[in-house]
C-alpha cells in the first residue's frame, strides 16, 4: 500500500503522518453515529417470540412481533407496535399438571394487538375484551380455552393495569364465545360451528345494571371455516362490517327471519352450505326485547361479499326477498336448509343472555357492591406470582 493514497477531503483512510489516529477515531464516531440513527429513525424491527412448555417471560419489541408462550405460566410483553400472540392446546398448564395462566401485557398506546386460538382444537374458547367492565368480573378482560387462561392484567408499583387487547381469533373447536367491547374491535369465529360471536360496545341496561358501554365500530371476518351456526349480536355502533369474503351472494341464501318467533321477523341468516349459516341477531329490528333490556341493536350497517357490498338495512333485505324468491341451482338447495338451521341456530340460543356473559359475577356485584373481582384478580396475580419459580429474569416494561 506503500504510495497509494486517496485524496484527503474524501478519504477518512488518509496516511498523514500526524492524522492517523484522529482519522480512525473519526471513522469510529461516523460508524456508531450511523448505526444509532438506523436505530432510532429506522423501521422497527419485529421478532418472533417463541417460549418453552415451562414458565415464561417473552418481550417484544416495538415492531409487530409474533409471540407463543406454549404451555406453562407465562408473561408476554408485546410492547409497542401491532402484536399476535398464539395460543394452542394446553396453553397455561403447568408441568405439575395444574392449572396456571399466561399474564398478557399491553399498555393502552402500544398498538394494536391480537389473541389468536387458532391452534385451539379440543374445546371452546372463550374470550372478552371488555376492559371496562373489569368492576363487573375480571373475566371482562381475559381468555380461557382448554387447560389454558390468559388474563389481560398486570401489576405494576403494586397497582392492577388493565391490558388493551383489540382482536380476537377464535379456536377451530366449536362453541367458541368472543365479545368485544368500547374498542374497535376484529372479531374472527376461527372454524368450527356454534361460534357465539358479539361486542357490548353500546350496552346499557340501565341505572341500576352494569356500566354504559360507548358504541364501537367492529368488524367480523373469517367464516369461510365455519362448520354449522355462527351467530352475532352488535350492541351499536355506525360504521360496523360483516365481512363474507371469500363468499359471493351466488355462494349463498341469505333470508330475513323470525328468530325469536314474535311474528316479526328481525334477523339476518346468511346461509353458507347445506349444515353452515352465519346469523345477526337484530338486523332488521328488535330480538327477544334485547333492544329494551340491554340497548341491543344489532344491525351490521355494512356486509360485504366477494362481489358485492351491502350498506343499507333495505337493500339488504331487497337482496333477501330476491334471494327466497327466484333461487339458482345452489341457492335453492341453501334455501330448503334454512328453515331446519334456523331451529338449529334458535336451540343453540339462549334468549336472555345472547353472549353468556358472566352474568352470575355481574348481579353478585351489583346486589353487594363490593369490589371482590379486583380482589380475586389480585388473588390470582398473587397465586401466580408464588407458583412462578424464583429466577432472576429481565423485566424491561
Ligand atoms: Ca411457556
Ligand atoms: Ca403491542
Ligand atoms: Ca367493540
Amino acid at each position: 500500500m506503500t504510495g497509494f493514497r486517496f485524496p484527503r477531503p474524501i478519504s477518512p483512510f488518509a496516511l498523514s503522518s500526524t492524522g492517523r489516529g484522529r482519522s480512525q477515531w473519526r471513522l469510529g464516531t461516523l460508524v456508531v453515529t450511523a448505526l444509532v440513527a438506523l436505530l432510532v429513525s429506522g423501521p422497527a424491527l419485529a421478532a418472533s417470540r417463541s417460549g418453552t412448555n415451562g414458565n415464561d417471560t417473552l418481550v417484544g419489541t416495538s415492531g409487530n412481533d409474533q409471540i407463543t408462550g406454549k404451555a406453562g405460566s407465562d408473561t408476554l410483553k408485546g410492547r409497542a407496535g401491532n402484536d399476535t400472540y398464539f395460543f394452542a392446546n394446553n396453553f397455561s398448564l403447568n408441568a405439575d399438571l395444574s392449572l396456571g395462566h399466561d399474564t398478557l401485557v399491553e399498555r393502552a398506546n402500544e398498538g394494536i394487538d391480537t389473541v389468536n386460538f387458532h391452534a385451539v382444537r379440543d374445546a371452546p374458547v372463550s374470550v372478552r375484551l371488555v376492559p371496562s367492565w373489569l368492576s363487573v368480573d375480571p373475566d371482562f378482560n381475559a381468555a380461557t380455552g382448554p387447560s389454558g387462561e390468559v388474563l389481560f392484567v398486570f401489576e405494576a408499583n403494586g397497582a392492577l393495569v388493565q391490558s388493551t387487547v383489540e382482536n380476537a381469533i377464535g379456536g377451530q373447536g366449536d362453541g367458541d364465545r368472543i365479545v368485544g367491547g368500547g374498542g374497535k374491535n376484529i372479531i374472527q369465529p376461527g372454524g368450527g360451528a356454534a361460534d357465539e360471536l358479539g361486542d357490548i360496545g353500546g350496552w346499557n341496561d340501565g341505572s341500576a345494571g352494569n356500566p354504559e358501554i360507548a358504541a364501537s365500530n367492529d368488524i367480523y371476518k373469517d367464516f369461510a371455516d365455519n362448520t354449522g351456526t355462527d351467530t352475532i349480536a352488535d350492541y351499536g355502533g355506525e360504521k360496523d362490517v360483516l365481512d363474507m369474503r371469500p363468499f359471493s351472494i351466488e355462494d349463498v341464501a341469505i333470508n330475513a327471519i323470525d328468530f325469536d318467533l314474535n311474528g316479526t321477523v328481525e334477523s339476518l341468516q346468511i346461509v353458507t352450505s347445506a349444515t353452515s349459516q352465519v346469523i345477526v341477531l337484530g338486523q332488521f329490528g328488535d330480538v327477544f326485547d334485547q333492544e329494551a333490556k340491554s340497548n341491543l341493536h344489532g344491525q351490521i350497517e355494512t356486509i360485504r361479499f366477494a362481489d358485492a357490498a351491502f350498506s343499507t338495512a333495505s337493500a339488504l333485505r331487497n337482496l333477501a326477498i330476491t334471494s327466497t324468491e327466484a333461487p339458482s341451482g345452489k341457492q335453492a338447495e341453501l334455501a330448503a336448509a334454512a328453515d331446519g338451521l334456523a331451529k338449529e341456530a334458535r336451540a343453540l340460543t339462549d334468549p336472555s343472555d345472547l353472549l353468556r356473559l358472566p352474568s352470575t359475577a355481574s348481579k353478585r356485584i351489583a346486589a353487594s357492591g363490593t369490589d371482590t373481582p379486583r380482589a380475586d384478580q389480585h388473588q390470582k396475580l398473587d397465586k401466580h406470582a408464588k407458583s412462578q419459580p424464583q429466577h432472576p429474569h429481565h423485566d424491561r416494561s
